[in-house]
This record gives C-alpha cells, sequence and structure tokens, in this order.
C-alpha cells in the first residue's frame, strides 16, 4: 500500500492527513484552512458562515481582517479552496456570488476490478487490486481534497468496459462501495458506477431486452437495493453497443428505450442514467467509402431528440472521432435541444503522448467550448489521468490537466493561460522569468505535438492499439473507420456534400466555415477536405511542404522544450521525472517527424524546398 504523497501538486500548503472522523465538508474546511491560513495570510482571519443548504456556490467578503466565506455543503469546501488557493497564487479573491457553469463536474476512471487501469498512464488503481476493492483511506481522502479543491463532484470509479468482478459493484460490493462513499461524500463528491447493459442474464434472465418485463424488474429491484446502500449515489454510467459491449440493438431497440429502461429504475432514487454516444460501426471494411465513422453519433442519436427520460444525460465525446490531438467539435452536440448532454474530455493522454509527452489541454478545451457558442450542455465528464503513482499522474505536469479540468469545468471563459498560471504558481514556488518560461512550455505543449504527430487535421498515425508512436498505415486497411486515403497524389477525405455528408451534419455556421479547402482553417483541412499534394496553402506553401515543415518544426521545438525544461528550478523529484520523461519525447517526436514525413515523401515523391534530410 502506497502511503500518503509529502508534496500534493497544486497544495503543497496543505501537509496534514485529513482527519477520518469528519463528516462534513465544513469540517474539512475549517481543518484546512487551521493549517493553511498561517503560511498564507498570517493577518487575516477567517470565518464560515454555513448556511443550512446543499449547494454549490459560495461568496467570499472581506471585512477588515476577517474574510468570511458564506455558502452552504459543499459550497463551503468550494469557498475554503478558492480563497486558500487565491492567496496562495496572490491573486485577487473572487468577488460576488460564485456558481459552477456545469452542474456535473464528472470524471470517468477507466479501472478494472484487477487494479489495471484500460489507457492509465500513472500506475495502478488507487481503488482496486486483485479482483476487489483495495485503497489507502489517507490516499482516498487525499484524492478528495484535490478534486473538491478544483470543484468536481462526480467520480465514476469503474471502467465503461465492465469485466467481471467489477459488476458486482451493484450487486455483491454494495457494503464496500457505501465505504467508499462515505469516504468522498464530505468532499462533495459523489459516486458513480458503470454497469453492464447484459447483467440480468447473469440472474437467470433469458435477455437484456430493455421491454422486456423481467427485465425491467431487475433492474429496478436492483436500482433499490443500491440506493438502499448508497442513497446519494450519483447514477450509473453505461457503454452500450459500442466496441462490442451488450445492449439494446441486440434486440432490435433504440437507445433511447434501451437507456430509459435504466433510467426508470433509477428515478424513485434521484440517480441519473449517463449514457454514452461513442457508437459506431467497428468492424468496417476499409474498401467501403459509404460509412464515414465520424458520421456515427449522430445517426444513432440525433433522431431521438425528446425522447429520454428527464434523467437521462448523454455524454458526447468532445469530437467524432475519438480524443484525437485535433478534431472538430462533435456535431452532436447541437443536435438535440430537448435532451440532457454532457461533453466528455479524456484527460488521459491516450492519443496525446500518455503522460510521457508535454501535452497541456486547457487551449484544446477553450477552442471548443468556443465553438460550441450559447449551447445548452449542462453536464461535462473527463476521464481521468490519475493513478498510484506517487504523484498521481505519472509526469509532474500532468497534473495541470487535473487541475484545469477542473477550473474549467467550473468556469470555462476562463483564459486557459490563466488556468495554467494559476496551476504553475501554486505548484513551484519559482521567480518570475522561470514561471513564466514553465507557462509558455505547457501552453505550446499541444501544438507542439500536433506538429510532429499526425498532420493537418487527419489524426490516427498513431501505432495501433497501445496508441504510442508513429504508424501511418497502421490504422489504414483495418476494421475502426480510421483512414486517411493517402495516395500517390492526394490525402485526406472530402467530408462536405460532395464527399460523405458528414459537414451536413453541423449547423449552418460549420457548413460555411469548413465547406471549402479555403475557408476551412489548416489545422483541420484533410479532416474536411481530400487535397492534392501540390495544393497551395494560404500562406503560400504546398500541402507537402506544410506537412514537412510542421513535422521538422514540431522537432524544433521539442529540443527547445528539452533545454527550457533543463533550466527550470523544480524541486528535485519533479525534475529528474519530467528530465526523464522528456528523453523518451524527444526520441519520440524524432520518430514521428522521420517516419511520417517519410511516409509522405515516398507516395508524393516531391523534395523538401530546403533540403533537410528526410529519412
Ligand atoms: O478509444 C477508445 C479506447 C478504449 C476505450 C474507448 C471508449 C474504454 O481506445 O480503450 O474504452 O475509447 O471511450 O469507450
Amino acid at each position: 500500500m502506497t502511503t500518503t504523497t509529502k508534496r500534493l501538486s497544486w497544495l503543497p500548503f496543505l501537509t496534514e492527513d485529513i482527519p477520518a472522523e469528519y463528516t462534513s465538508s465544513a469540517q474539512i474546511a475549517r481543518f484546512e484552512l487551521n493549517q493553511a491560513m498561517n503560511k498564507l495570510a498570517a493577518d487575516k482571519k477567517v470565518e464560515l458562515n454555513v448556511l443550512p443548504v446543499q449547494s454549490d456556490d459560495y461568496t467570499i467578503e472581506q471585512q477588515g481582517d476577517t474574510l468570511c466565506i458564506t455558502a452552504g455543503e459543499p459550497g463551503i469546501l468550494y469557498g475554503a479552496y478558492a480563497l486558500m488557493m487565491n492567496l496562495a497564487a496572490g491573486r485577487p479573491l473572487p468577488e460576488g456570488s460564485q456558481q459552477p457553469r456545469y452542474a456535473l463536474r464528472m470524471l470517468n476512471c477507466w479501472d478494472n476490478a484487477d487494479g489495471s487501469i484500460e489507457r492509465g498512464y500513472s500506475g495502478r488503481s488507487l481503488f482496486f487490486e486483485g479482483g476487489k476493492f483495495d485503497y489507502d483511506p489517507k490516499r482516498m481522502r487525499q484524492l478528495g481534497r484535490l478534486l473538491a479543491s478544483v470543484g468536481l463532484n462526480v467520480m465514476c470509479i469503474n471502467n465503461v468496459n465492465v469485466r467481471y468482478p467489477a459488476d458486482q459493484l451493484i450487486e455483491s460490493w454494495l457494503p464496500e462501495l457505501a465505504e467508499l462513499a462515505a469516504i468522498y461524500r464530505p468532499f462533495g463528491v459523489k459516486l458513480m458506477v458503470s454497469i453492464d447493459y447484459s447483467a440480468p442474464m447473469r440472474h437467470g434472465i433469458p435477455t437484456a431486452d430493455p421491454l422486456d418485463e423481467q427485465v425491467q424488474a431487475w433492474w429496478k429491484q436492483q436500482a433499490a437495493k443500491v440506493y438502499e446502500a448508497v442513497p446519494d449515489l450519483a447514477g450509473f454510467l453505461v457503454k452500450a453497443d459500442s466496441e462490442h459491449r451488450p445492449g439494446p440493438f441486440t434486440y432490435g431497440r433504440n437507445h433511447a428505450e434501451g437507456a430509459n429502461m435504466l433510467a426508470r429504475a433509477l428515478k424513485p432514487f434521484g440517480g441519473k442514467l449517463v449514457w454514452r454516444c461513442f457508437v459506431y460501426n467497428c468492424q468496417q471494411d476499409w474498401r467501403d467509402r459509404k460509412t464515414d465513422r465520424p458520421m456515427a453519433a449522430y445517426e444513432h442519436y440525433a433522431y431521438l431528440d425528446g425522447q429520454f427520460e428527464d434523467n437521462v444525460i448523454l455524454q458526447v465525446k468532445n469530437g467524432p472521432f475519438d480524443f484525437q490531438v485535433r478534431e472538430p467539435v462533435s456535431p452532436l452536440l447541437f443536435a438535440m435541444p430537448k435532451t440532457d448532454l454532457a461533453i466528455e474530455f479524456q484527460l488521459a493522454q491516450e492519443y496525446t503522448g500518455q503522460q510521457i509527452d508535454i501535452f497541456t489541454m486547457a487551449p484544446m478545451w477553450k477552442e471548443v467550448y468556443d465553438d460550441m457558442g450559447a449551447d445548452k450542455v449542462m453536464s461535462i465528464a473527463a476521464v481521468t489521468n490519475f493513478g498510484r503513482d506517487e504523484n498521481y499522474t505519472g509526469h509532474p505536469f500532468a497534473a495541470a490537466n487535473l487541475f484545469g479540468y477542473g477550473l474549467f469545468a467550473w468556469n470555462p471563459e476562463l483564459p486557459p493561460e490563466a488556468i495554467v498560471r494559476m496551476w504553475v504558481c501554486l505548484t513551484y514556488a519559482m521567480d518570475q522569468l522561470s514561471q513564466d518560461a514553465l507557462v509558455d512550455l505547457l501552453m505550446g505543449s499541444r501544438r507542439t505535438y500536433e506538429k510532429y504527430t499526425a498532420p493537418l487535421g487527419l489524426g490516427w498515425m498513431v501505432s495501433p492499439n497501445h496508441h504510442y508512436g508513429p504508424s501511418p498505415s497502421g490504422y489504414e486497411y483495418q476494421a475502426w473507420g480510421t483512414y486517411h486515403k493517402a495516395s500517390r497524389d492526394a490525402v485526406g477525405i472530402d467530408r462536405t456534400a460532395s464527399g460523405t455528408g458528414y459537414l451536413m451534419q453541423y449547423p449552418e455556421r460549420f457548413q460555411q466555415l469548413y465547406g471549402t479547402p479555403e475557408s476551412c482553417p489548416d489545422v483541420l483541412k484533410l479532416f474536411f477536405h481530400r487535397l492534392r499534394y501540390d495544393y497551395v496553402m494560404a500562406d503560400g506553401r504546398t500541402l507537402i511542404q506544410r506537412i514537412y515543415d510542421d513535422h521538422f518544426e514540431g522537432l524544433e521545438e521539442t529540443r527547445a522544450m528539452a533545454e527550457t525544461l533543463k533550466a527550470l528550478p523544480l524541486p528535485e523529484a519533479d525534475k529528474a521525472e519530467a528530465l526523464e520523461r522528456m528523453e523518451r519525447q524527444l526520441v519520440n517526436a524524432r520518430e514521428w517527424c522521420d517516419i511520417i514525413n517519410n511516409f509522405f515523401y515516398g507516395y508524393s515523391g516531391v523534395e523538401d524546398a530546403h533540403g533537410r534530410k528526410i529519412y
């Protein structure tokens, strides 16, 4: 069992473990303020005015030397952390009443009962080992503290791919689930569990058909048992009919019928049914040019708008594919005005460097948010990036994504740089120049990673299965529907009206923006258009030259990052960890640059205009 970490990323001023006996947010808030205020602002007193309501909102007012936080539960804790973190960062305190933009600010852990984590890059599971619950309660409270400090309020603890014995979470493991829920409750974090749609079939029922009365009765009775054990469980999360998971399609039912059956079972207890829209044909023939995977979610769900129970939330990945380094915003997010939606991001860097390469996500989330405009999405979810590693996130800088996600989920209007700067300021006591250098490095890291990997919105040039490192044709002749169609003359897929028609799933403003190669931003050009290598970009470069240039630039920028990193006065452990990973990132960037440029050179036969060697 791991012991509590000594230095807690963005909360280094909190060094004492939270006592186990605390059962309310107000108690924890007092405990944290007591240990921190001396260090942060010894001349100030803090008063808590705890209102007898359940609410996230809080207000901080200053009267002379006294700072008064007024809030219910768990808002009082959010107010306390906001106060401490702003003081620690030398920032002004938030003025007026503070409310989160999203009601449900969720984390999805992809932890398996055997202790492994699907797409986990920070060690093994914090919750499970050897086919059962196995955790360090101190670390649980430490994690509760981290999550509450950035306002996250729902945590789904098991993988959406539910494999035995994780299905027991809602059956024979209920007492243990209740114990864990009790640990997180005072932090304002409600647990959620992923369930297996076919569960009734392991109880003598021959079907999982949502319209079958026995199936409905089984889920109703099971929900009652679950809520008796954990009365405030946030709900169930479901991956159905996706990548070989069971679901309603088997019985000729649509996903409203499938989700509503479960939602009705949860409704008497106030539970939410979060249903993922990551549904597509993963058995595609690459020769089939009609099927276009990004169209799938919209095709499966948009027509069902208005048919879902009011406790159903459809969870939609931010892009139409699958957490690539760049994708356009999912058109489904605009297509269901009568349905509650959650947008889903992935903090785990599956396709974005696996917490070896630095990839700071705040700029990307803000782009997606800006694209969404005045939307009605009310919930937000992210696949987590933490595990049993002592620093939780493997790469110490990956904590900036966990931290940033919380801040973004509370207030997506925050400039990404403010989020990243806040994390740097809180985490590392450094001189201004060093802080600026680290902020710049993190802010540029996504663009750099994008340059040395798949060009101009193509995606999917990663090595199959594990998804680290380049393999330009690795997914080209596979069944997953992820193609770039590079030939000797051209690359990319026409997804406009004259092509697959995907673009037509969007509101008019996107159709205008992405409709022609000229109007479409460079970074998404090959997502929406098939272009010849001699296509001339707005800046006068040919497409092929732009591909070469981006890759060489990405490699150069990574080298510059490594130099910056070497010079930073970071704490020893973080520096050693970051440098060791940077060595691997340099190798990775070099490989990507060589292999992708060589791939396109091989097809096009065009020499680099600057005479650089293409290996
Ligand atoms: O991209 C895929 C991942 C799977 C994951 C799936 C999903 C949990 O490679 O590992 O399964 O997405 O989001 O369901």
